[in-house]
């Protein structure tokens, strides 16, 4: 069966293109599949250009919108292993962990589902018994929405949920290493009875079958997750036709402990903060800043666990974590690793693949500390977007907030400190989208997500996420018109 589905159509690449998904953990050919050029992406953006204004979609009622996710959230949760084992192929990540994935994507459809019709506007009190005026929201039009491979098909719903809810049409690009899901969230929507063209999916690689989503005037919104310099280029590309954009852009998210902290608990977390899904997670919290005193009693500490932590592959039951995405990937992380220590970081644990010939086939690197960093290190600045934790000190509360926000990015941050004063001023004076106290990691679809500086613009999850999918009208309806004779003439 063709993988691209266009016009409420599943069909092959125009020009006959292919490529080979590989799965992370073993290099095993998972599948080939279709690979999407420019023709086809252009052939996605006419098929949902003409359901959004010829198509009877974006007038359709809110009720009836949110009723199609909250099926389309039945089905998920129906195929829950299914969509699971092919994440897993596709990332390598644990099975266990894309069952955790696929409930999260269940409960953003559900949120989606059931926010969809809630304010459908308000009227406006002109102070004018001859005027009755209000506010609505309406869809914007086509959106081209971009995804990543970390999270694949978490990402994809993060954006076609709300685009749905609000009435839009899409155009969906998942990351060209992890298509799979994607293709099975096509499947299911049109099973749920999303009309032609309302939805359409392009697999491919970024510049090929993705560029144009941000370029082609047909498109509204351009709502791409992925690296800072594709998020620039996407919203350079974007601006000659002034779409609107949302980004996500990831970040390099500071753990800040303080000496009064419960430090087991801190301990356990700073290791889940950095080293779940192999560091792969836009906010994983890759710089741990730890106040001088405790620095070597809780660094030591640490060395001995991460040195503990099992990798293996999906089906692995006693693996802790997985590989990367990508031979690619690795390559890029260990450069990070040798410029931090070609920087002065000393290097405690892991700073290499691991040597074990059952893994020797996939894309695997330890976990890896480096100890005596410093902000101006590149290890420290940039996203290396995998198992490479970095150790700061700080000595007071501010010394702290400013390490912590010495960073172009502001996705996220932890704090962990038992003086709940402490914990809430440095929380305040945080430059991050979400600061977690006393925690790491959760979020939940009711709470925004999004980030300050350059970890990008806009939000998603909770309310806001379905505003920056609509555009709000006034309508002034003037119910008693006469002449005004401002001009005598
Ligand atoms: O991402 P890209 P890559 C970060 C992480 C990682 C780095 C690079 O630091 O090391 O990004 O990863 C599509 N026009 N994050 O190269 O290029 C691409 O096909 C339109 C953080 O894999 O940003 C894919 O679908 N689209 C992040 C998507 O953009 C283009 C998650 C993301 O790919 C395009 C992943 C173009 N010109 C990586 N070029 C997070 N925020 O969570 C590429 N794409």
């Amino acid at each position: 069966m063709p993988d691209l589905y266009v016009d409420g159509s599943w069909v092959s690449a125009l020009a006959g293109g292919r490529r080979t998904i590989v799965c992370p953990a073993d290099g095993q050919v998972v599948a080939e599949i279709d690979e999407a050029g420019p023709d086809d992406t252009a052939a996605a953006i006419a098929a949902a250009h003409r359901a959004f204004h010829e198509g009877p979609w974006p007038g359709t009622s809110a009720r009836e919108r949110g009723d199609l996710l909250l099926r389309t959230a039945d089905l998920l949760e129906r195929d829950t292993d299914t969509i699971a084992d092919a994440e897993s192929r596709d990332t390598g990540k644990r099975f266990v962990e894309s069952q955790y994935d696929v409930a999260d994507v269940v409960s953003v459809f559900r949120h989606y589902g059931r926010i969809a019709a809630e304010d459908s506007g308000r009227m406006v009190d002109t102070g004018n018994p001859d005027v009755v005026s209000r506010i609505v929201h309406e869809p914007l039009g086509v959106c081209g929405l971009i995804a990543p491979w970390n999270y694949p098909l978490l990402q994809a719903s993060w954006k076609v949920a709300p685009c749905l809810a609000a009435g839009n049409t899409f155009v969906l690009k998942p990351s060209e290493l992890t298509p799979h899901t994607s293709i099975h969230l096509l499947r299911v929507l049109e099973e749920a009875g999303l009309p032609a063209g309302v939805g359409n999916l392009v697999l491919g690689a970024g510049a090929e079958a993705g560029a144009l989503l941000a370029e082609d005037p047909r498109v509204d919104l351009v709502s791409f997750t992925g690296g800072l310099v594709t998020g620039r280029r996407v919203m350079a590309a974007a601006a000659a036709t002034v779409k609107k954009v949302a980004l996500e852009l990831g970040g390099k998210n500071p753990n800040i402990v303080f000496a009064d902290a419960d430090l087991e608990v801190a301990l356990d977390y700073a290791l889940t903060a950095v080293f779940l899904h192999s560091g792969q997670v836009c906010s994983a919290g890759a710089r741990l800043l730890v106040q001088e005193e405790i620095h070597d009693e809780f660094v030591d500490r640490l060395v001995e666990r991460a040195r503990a932590i099992r990798l293996g592959g999906p089906r692995d039951e006693k693996a802790e974590s997985g590989p990367l995405i990508s031979a690619a990937h690795r390559e890029k992380v260990a450069a990070y690793v040798a410029a931090g220590l070609a920087e002065g970081a000393t290097l405690r644990c892991g700073g290499s693949a691991p040597d074990d010939p059952e893994l020797d086939d996939g894309f695997y690197y330890l976990p890896t500390i480096l100890d005596e960093c410093t902000s101006t290190m590149s290890v420290t600045q940039e996203e290396s977007f995998g198992p490479v934790l970095t150790v700061e000190t700080f000595a007071s509360e501010d010394d702290a907030v400013r390490v912590a926000n010495d960073s172009i990015y502001g996705l996220a941050g932890a704090v962990w400190t038992q003086d709940a004063g402490k914990a809430q001023r440095v929380a305040a004076r945080l430059r991050m989208g979400t600061v977690w106290i006393n925690d790491y990691h959760p979020y939940v679809p009711q709470a925004e997500w999004g980030g300050y500086k350059q970890s990008g613009i806009g939000r998603e999850l909770g309310q806001a996420g379905l505003e920056e999918y609509r555009e709000t009208k006034h309508v002034w309806h003037n119910i008693r018109p006469a002449e005004q004779r401002w001009f005598s003439g």
